[in-house]
């Protein structure tokens, strides 16, 4: 039978690679976000290959995460593959200079977002006693860089919850897994810098990841047989050997 995917934060990068990648494997997709237009720009791409149903709300809305899990239609109510990828960084300062409403937003979403979507499909799982979810991390949830303090503790988090999953659900049979990517070329720096300038020259003078090869990893985890979790994986380009270490050619 089909399985079913769920992915967060499908309209961009990651995401949205990985449902491409996915659905070439004719995995059946829900595919969530916020914006309304990219949701069905996607759609509409994805459909030539599998069955795709849109879901969109905001990660951070409790309430409306709750509802749109609730709505969703019966063939696409048994969720076999949670990805939670939803996030961002908001902003790049030193603590003293750091924004409240950035801190909120990474801690809201990134933290909080993936608790309560997996609060909400959990369940399901536990009762068949089988699933996957995979909860995208990064590199800045193993090591800490001057100016990432709030972004890093928010996947430090992510990683620290992973494991707490896999550990809370290894008695029903579900795997739980961290992918944690270096730089990834998405829109991940224009969000980050707010659409400034500077975010142009992150990925600049070296071969950055790129989306799909999160999604390779993803499918490779998700493609394993039955007994086999990749557990945790961390991921960067050949130019980059740490947070701080990216051998850019200029
Ligand atoms: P993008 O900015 O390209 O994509 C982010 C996605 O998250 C979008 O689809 C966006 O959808 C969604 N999203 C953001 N905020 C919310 C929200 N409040 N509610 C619902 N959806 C939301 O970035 P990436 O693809 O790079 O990021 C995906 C994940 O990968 C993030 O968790 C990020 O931290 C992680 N990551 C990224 C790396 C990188 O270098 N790019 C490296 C390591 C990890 P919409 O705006 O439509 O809601
Ligand atoms: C994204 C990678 O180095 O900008 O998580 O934190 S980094």
């Amino acid at each position: 039978m089909k399985r079913t995917a769920l992915i967060t934060g499908a309209t961009s990068g990651i995401g949205r690679a990985t449902a491409h990648e996915l659905a070439k494997h004719n995995i059946k997709l829900i595919i969530c976000g916020r914006r309304q237009e990219r949701l069905n720009t996607v759609k509409e791409a994805l459909e030539k290959r599998t069955e795709v149903h849109i879901l969109n709300f905001d990660v951070r809305d409790k309430n409306a995460v709750v509802s749109a899990i609730e709505s969703l239609p019966d063939d696409f109510k048994k969720i076999d593959i949670l990805i939670n990828n939803a996030g961002n960084a908001h902003g790049l300062d030193p603590i003293q200079e750091g924004s409240l409403d950035d801190w909120d937003a990474m801690i809201d979403i990134n933290v909080k977002g993936l608790l309560y979507v997996s609060k909400a499909v959990i369940p399901q799982m536990t009762e068949r006693e089988s699933g996957h979810i995979i909860n995208i991390g990064s590199s800045a949830g193993k090591e800490v860089y001057p100016k990432g303090n709030v972004y890093c503790a928010s996947k430090h988090a992510v990683v620290a919850v992973t494991e707490g999953m896999r550990m809370d659900l290894n008695p029903y049979g579900i795997k739980v897994a961290a992918i944690n990517p270096g730089l990834v070329e998405t829109e991940f720096s224009q969000v980050r810098f707010k659409g400034e300038t500077l975010a142009d020259n992150v990925y600049k003078g070296y071969k950055a990841l790129q989306p799909e090869d999160i999604a390779d990893v993803i499918y490779f985890a998700i493609s394993r047989p039955k007994h086999v979790n990749i557990a945790d994986v961390l991921m960067f380009c050949t130019a980059q050997a740490s947070s701080t270490i990216v051998k850019k050619e200029i």
